[in-house]
């Protein structure tokens, strides 16, 4: 039986996108900035057999284990096996069966939905036999979800407001002090999906137009920072754009509210570190863990007062990394 492999990392982003342009799949309205996470990481299998004659090639999708209903994979399958049809592919008229496991809590803001789809698009390439270049494949992953258009890529990455396809712009090695702290506040599935979040934000916000506006001068600010390896100037740009991001959802109609209280006390956590001269810059997501900006030198000090604290069920730790991989067999 047929049978490819590839594994990606999820993507988190220090500058966020948050809303999509309207008229395409999950063109985003913001620019973001992002690291993929070396430690974490999706690992799909896809397996295939011919289709029954006379009735069209399907797919069945398992994440850890779990079967999942395949509208939310639909569109990336379509996309791959189109173009499969297109090269020739004698595996083009397969029926499908995909496995994914996360080595991390799906679906609580750790980005599950950029490794997931990037992972998707990846091996569904390699089953395919498809020789795409990062870019095409980075434009086919984000039809499935925005920010898997970064995961394709290992390193720091940008995806431009109005693009279809996100790019590296260093290397993992170009700051490899850099270090990210997740802490686990809480494992439950979030309380709304990240994709209609967003658009109750873009449809109800008041703050929605002032954030996509304002979002782009902490582009040009990260970027100079990570140009400079400083994370002073990186923290604070990345500050800014979390929080005037949950700004945004918060004054949406029903509020969009991802943070619970845990989250806020290791905020707060974070806040009294910096006050220390500790380099504790924290970020959030769609979902209650904050990501912990810092450097390897300043990780013993944070990982300690995470520990000690009663908000935090546990910690991941990860290097900037995340080179995806996908291979036949
Ligand atoms: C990001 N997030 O830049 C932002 C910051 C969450 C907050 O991308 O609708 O799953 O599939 O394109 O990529 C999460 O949203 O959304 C996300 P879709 P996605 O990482």
């Amino acid at each position: 039986m047929p049978r490819a492999r590839a594994s990606a990392s999820p993507s988190l982003a220090l500058i966020k996108y948050w809303g999509k342009q309207q008229g395409d799949m999950n063109v985003p309205a913001t620019t973001s900035v992002a690291v993929g996470l070396h430690a974490l990481r999706t690992i799909t299998v896809v397996e295939g057999e011919p289709a029954a004659e006379g009735r069209p090639p399907g797919a069945r999708v398992s994440i850890d284990g779990m079967e999942q209903s395949i509208a939310p994979f639909a569109a990336v399958i379509a996309a791959l096996r189109e173009r499969a049809q297109r090269n020739g592919s004698r595996y083009s008229e397969y029926d499908l069966t995909i496995d994914s496991n996360n080595t991390f809590p799906t679906a609580a803001g750790i980005a599950s939905s950029s490794s997931g789809f990037a992972a998707l698009a990846g091996s569904l390439a390699a089953f395919f036999e498809l020789e795409l270049s990062d870019r095409e494949l980075s434009a086919l992953a984000r039809t499935g979800s925005g920010s898997a258009a970064r995961s394709v890529f290992g390193g720091f990455t940008r995806f431009d407001s109005g693009s279809h396809e996100a790019y590296r712009i260093y290397p993992a090695d170009h700051w490899p002090e850099l270090r990210v702290l997740v802490a686990i506040t809480d494992t439950a599935r979030k309380p709304i999906g990240s994709r209609a979040a967003m658009e109750r934000t873009r449809t109800t916000s008041p703050y929605y137009d002032a954030w996509v506006s304002d979002s782009f001068s902490l582009v040009d600010e990260a970027v100079a920072a990570i140009a400079g390896r400083d994370i002073e100037r990186l923290g604070t740009a990345m500050r800014a754009s979390y929080l005037r991001m949950t700004g945004s959802m918060l004054a949406s109609d029903p509020p969009v509210i991802y943070w619970i209280s845990q989250s806020i006390s290791v905020i707060h956590l974070c806040d009294e570190l910096r006050s220390n001269g500790i380099h504790a810059w924290e970020t959030m997501d769609a979902g209650p863990q904050v990501k912990i900006l810092t450097t390897a030198h300043d990780v013993p000090a944070i990982r300690t007062a995470l520990e000690e604290s009663s908000a935090v069920v546990h910690v991941l730790e990860s290097e900037i990394g995340g080179e995806p991989s996908w291979r036949i067999g």
